[in-house]
């Protein structure tokens, strides 16, 4: 734990301690000399999904296994429990791991393998699984993501540091340790490099910087988290880089942006295979939450300005990228790969109004929970992904994803509990305080969500 400690403090210092300056070519990226720009259309390959239960990693499992390969689910349950320890559940009724393969089987003659392992804890099964199963890829999804819920209480932002951290070093050691040559692919999010940060357009994980005494490199963008959840994915971005440089891991990092939609076309083929949607001021992220609050006919949950601007990808394109950087893998001894899958970058205010327009309720602005800037201006670079050949869905033309989603909310209302609506987790006890009078509108919420 002190190591981790250490580490922390380390990277919450970077931004402050190294001057770096953009160099002048680095706002006009040439596409990139990665294998990523050369999708293959490679054999099929065998994968151990991490986290395979949760809301990205079982619509990213059904999309590979129809796509032909061979997957393993591995997850400790660990969301479904944190759902109960919340006294909230998914808006959606999902199926137990156990029924959601057992469908599958029976929709499409695949199959999927489930385990239960604590990737963070239970090293020796994890160590053993992938000795058995041999994967080509690991793709890691387990991890605790919520970070209002890493910021909740002294137990939430421990449980985030010990699991998120101990997971990324139980599967470096596990696939150092096997002596197989497996690629990892890691979920990592836009929130390592700060919102806006970088004076400019946000590289794809490296930024060319001139040292003090005028030396140039290309390092890490230095990361600058805004919360714990966020600081455990900077961290697992400095344990990639170690275990890439001492063991010649292979690892790609996908700094993923806000993922928005529940199904897929995988998804809706059985009702028992149906995603996860979480609304609730913890897990929820800010466009379905928008979507559910429009569905429910409830004002939409602003939080301070909605000045904040932040990069959105829809669950579909998840799934589509999952296999893109699976299907391009760094050669052995190459640094650690980094993509930044989003489709766009869009303002939260600019957000809830398009939603506010589809659905006729009104915009909230209600005092924010989080430490974070007002207003924050985002240019990020994606040109990894759309030269691989990704079209991503933008909110422009959704092409009716988001009344697909009302429709959802329309169907599972009544399992909506109304007092987890409202945030619930403060970044500090000043933005405790500013959010007392949340209790007002709470009064309203429970008024207007009497089904
Ligand atoms: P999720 O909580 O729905 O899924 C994570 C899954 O991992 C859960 O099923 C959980 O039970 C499992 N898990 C957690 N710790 C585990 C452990 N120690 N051992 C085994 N299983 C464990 O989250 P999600 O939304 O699917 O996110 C998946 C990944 O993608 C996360 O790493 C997250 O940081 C990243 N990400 C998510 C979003 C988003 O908007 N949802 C955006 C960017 C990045
Ligand atoms: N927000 C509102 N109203 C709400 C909910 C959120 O205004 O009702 C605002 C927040 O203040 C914040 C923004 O919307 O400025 C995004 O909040 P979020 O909860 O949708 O996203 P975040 O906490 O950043 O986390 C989510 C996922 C996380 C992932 C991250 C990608 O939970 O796993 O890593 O998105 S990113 O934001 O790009 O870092």
């Amino acid at each position: 734990m002190l190591l981790i400690s250490q580490f922390l403090l380390l990277l919450l210092l970077l931004p402050s301690s190294i001057s770096f300056t953009l160099l002048p070519h680095s706002r006009s990226l040439s596409l990139p000399t990665t294998t990523a720009t050369t999708t293959s259309l490679s054999a099929k390959k065998k994968v151990i999904v991490l986290g395979g239960d949760g809301f990205c990693g079982w619509p990213t499992s059904l999309y590979l296994s129809d796509k032909g390969h061979s997957v393993t689910i591995v997850d400790n349950l660990s969301r479904r429990n944190i759902d109960t320890e919340l006294g909230c559940q998914s808006l959606t009724p999902i199926s137990s791991p156990q029924t959601r393969v057992n469908a599958w089987k029976e929709v499409s003659g695949k199959t999927i393998d489930f385990h239960n392992i604590d990737v963070a804890k239970d090293y020796d099964k994890l160590l053993a699984l992938i000795k058995e199963k041999k994967p080509d890829t690991i793709i890691h999804f387990a991890e605790q993501r919520a970070a209002p819920y890493s910021m909740k209480s002294t137990k939430g932002k421990r449980y985030t540091v010990d699991n998120n951290i101990g997971g990324t070093n139980n599967l470096c050691c596990a696939v150092a340790d096997s002596g197989l040559d497996v690629h990892i692919v890691h979920l990592g999010t836009m929130g390592v490099y700060g919102y806006g940060t970088s004076g400019g357009e946000i590289p794809e994980g490296y930024i060319d910087v001139t040292l003090p005494g005028g030396r140039e490199a290309n390092i890490l963008h230095p990361a600058y988290p805004g919360s714990v959840y966020h600081a455990t994915k900077c961290l697992d971005a400095i344990m990639f880089q170690f275990y890439n440089k001492n063991d010649q891991l292979r690892v790609t990092d996908l700094h993923q942006g806000i993922v928005w939609g529940t199904n897929t076309p995988q998804t809706v083929r059985d009702e028992r295979l149906i995603n996860r949607f979480d609304y609730d001021g913890d897990y929820g992220t800010v466009l379905n939450r928008f979507l559910m609050q429009g569905g429910m006919g409830v004002p939409l949950t602003v939080y301070g300005t909605g000045g904040q601007t932040r990069g959105f990808i829809h669950i579909t394109d998840t799934t589509k990228c999952l296999e893109i950087a699976m299907e391009n893998p760094p050669k052995k001894g190459e640094r650690v790969e980094i993509f930044n899958q989003i489709a766009e970058t869009r303002r939260v205010r600019d957000v809830a109004q398009m939603v506010a327009t589809q659905t006729g309720v009104d915009m909230k602005l209600v005092p924010n929970p989080r430490q974070e800037a007002a207003e924050n201006e985002l240019d990020v670079s994606n040109r990894k992904f759309l030269s691989a050949g990704l079209s991503p869905t933008t909110l422009e033309s959704e092409n009716g994803l988001f009344s697909e989603v009302i429709d959802i909310v329309q169907k599972y209302k009544h399992r909506c509990d109304p007092e987890m609506i409202l945030p619930a987790s403060y970044w500090n006890k000043e933005r405790a305080k500013a959010c007392e009078g949340n209790l007002d509108i709470e009064k309203h919420m429970k008024k207007e969500t009497k089904v």
